[in-house]
C-alpha cells in the first residue's frame, strides 16, 4: 500500500479530537488503496503513551445515508464481536471496533461534505494490493466465508438498505446502457464495442439476480466489497485477521462476495492493468481463495448456492466492467481516477477478465465442487 500524505494535518487531528481522543503529539499517513473514502492512519501520542486510529472521510456522493451505514455498522460489528465471546474469543483485532462520541454515535459530521468516523488501528497488519502467496489468499478467502457465517443469524430485517441494488447487475448494466443513451460528456463513441460485448452476454449476467427473484438463492448479509485489500493480514503469519471497509453491508448473494474478491485477487493482472493481453484469471490463486471461502461457506450454504459461485466470479466482473464505463461516460463523477481514461481501461480490463472466466467457467466449477465435496 502506497501511503503519501495530502490532507491538512491539523484540521484531522481536530476531527480525532472530536471522537474524544486527547494527545499532545500526532503523525499522519494516508492511505491510497480505496477508490471512494478518504482514509488516513493517524498515531498520536498522550503523555509519553502512543495509540493510533484510522479516520475515515465518507464520500457522501456515493454514500448518500452515511448515518444509516454508520448504524448498520454498529450492529453488525456488535454482532460479531458478541459472537466472537460467547465461543471464547478476544474480539479485540478481529473486529472493527468504531469510536464513540459523547452523544453516543460513532460518527461526526463536520458539514454536508465532511462525514467522518474514526476506528481503533490493528497493529502489526497489512493489506494487499494484490495476491503473491495462495497460502494467504485462502485465509483471506477463509476468513471472509466466516464473515458471512458469522452473520448468518444476523436479523437482516434490520439493516437499512443504505445502497439500494448495489449487486444488482441487471440495473447495473440498465444504468450503463441509459448513460450511453444520453451520454453526457460526449465519450459513448469510445465505449461502443464494450456495449456490445455486453449486451451479447446478456443471459450470464442476468443469471444471479433471476434466481434470487425466484428464491433459488437465498439473501444473506453479505460484506459485498471483498476486495483483497480490504481485509487486514497479519504481517508476520499471513493470517486473515479482520474484514474491513464494512460500507455496504447489505443483504446480497454469498456468490456477490465470492464473486467480487475472485474478480479482485485472482486475476493475473491488477484491475485496472490498460495491456488486457496481460489480464486473465489464474486458477491457482481461483482455487486458493475458493478453498478457504468455501470451507467457511459449506455449513450453512445450500448446494445451489455453492454452485452459484463460479458464475458469480463472472457476473461481478462484468458488473465492474459496466460501472467503470459507466462511469466513464458520465463523467468520472463516483470512483476516484488517477488519470482521465482511468475508468475506461478499468472498464476495459474488467471486461476481458470477465471473457477470460467465460472460457474457464467449468474448471471454475470443477474447483469449487472439489472443495466443496460435491
Ligand atoms: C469501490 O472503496 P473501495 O475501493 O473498497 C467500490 C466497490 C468496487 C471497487 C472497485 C461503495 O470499493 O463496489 O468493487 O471500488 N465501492 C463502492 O475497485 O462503490
Ligand atoms: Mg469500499
Amino acid at each position: 500500500m502506497k501511503i503519501t500524505y495530502n490532507y491538512d494535518g491539523k484540521r484531522i487531528a481536530d476531527v480525532l479530537k472530536r471522537f474524544g481522543v486527547e494527545f499532545d503529539s500526532f503523525r499522519i499517513e494516508t492511505f491510497q488503496s480505496g477508490h471512494i473514502n478518504s482514509t488516513f492512519k493517524v498515531d498520536v501520542r498522550s503523555q509519553g503513551k502512543a495509540a493510533s486510529y484510522v479516520l475515515q472521510r465518507i464520500n457522501t456522493y456515493v454514500f448518500p445515508n452515511p448515518v444509516g451505514i454508520m448504524e448498520n455498522i454498529d450492529k453488525v460489528t456488535g454482532h460479531i464481536r458478541k459472537k466472537l465471546i460467547a465461543e471464547g474469543e478476544d474480539p479485540q483485532g478481529k473486529v472493527l471496533e468504531f469510536l464513540k462520541r459523547e452523544d453516543g454515535t460513532n460518527y461526526y459530521f463536520e458539514d454536508a461534505e465532511n462525514f467522518w468516523r474514526a476506528y481503533y488501528y490493528i497493529p502489526n497488519t497489512i493489506t494487499y494490493d494484490q495476491a503473491e502467496d495462495p497460502d494467504v489468499l485462502k485465509n483471506a478467502g477463509r476468513s471472509f466465508g466466516l464473515f458471512q457465517k458469522q452473520l448468518c443469524d444476523f436479523p437482516m430485517e434490520e439493516l437499512q438498505d443504505t445502497m439500494p441494488n448495489f449487486h444488482n447487475t441487471p440495473v447495473r448494466m440498465k444504468n450503463f446502457f441509459a448513460t450511453c443513451e444520453r451520454d453526457p460528456v460526449g465519450r459513448r463513441c469510445e465505449v461502443e464495442e464494450e456495449l456490445r460485448i455486453l449486451r451479447e452476454h446478456e443471459h450470464v449476467w442476468s443469471q444471479l439476480e433471476r434466481q434470487r427473484e425466484e428464491g433459488i438463492l437465498p439473501l444473506r448479509v453479505t460484506h459485498n466489497d471483498t476486495k483483497y485489500n480490504n481485509i487486514l493480514i497479519d504481517q508476520d503469519t499471513g493470517e486473515a485477521v479482520c474484514v474491513i471497509d464494512l460500507d455496504t453491508v447489505t443483504p446480497g448473494l454469498c456468490a456477490y462476495d465470492f464473486g467480487d474478491a475472485i474478480r479482485f485477487s485472482a486475476n493475473f493482472a491488477v484491475e485496472d492493468e490498460p495491456d488486457t493481453s496481460k489480464v486473465g484469471l489464474n486458477l491457482m490463486l481461483y482455487e486458493a481463495f475458493a478453498s478457504g471461502f468455501i470451507s467457511a461457506c459449506r455449513d450453512f450454504c445450500s448446494q445451489t448456492e455453492l454452485e452459484s459461485l463460479a458464475i458469480g466470479a463472472v457476473t461481478m466482473t462484468f458488473e465492474l466492467a459496466a460501472r467503470f464505463l459507466e462511469d466513464y461516460v458520465n463523467g468520472d463523477k463516483y470512483f476516484k481516477i488517477h488519470h482521465p481514461k482511468h475508468n475506461l481501461e478499468r472498464g476495459r480490463s474488467q471486461l476481458a477478465l470477465a471473457l477470460d472466466m467465460m472460457k474457464k467457467i467449468s474448471q471454475m466449477q470443477e474447483i469449487n465442487c472439489r472443495c466443496a465435496g460435491i
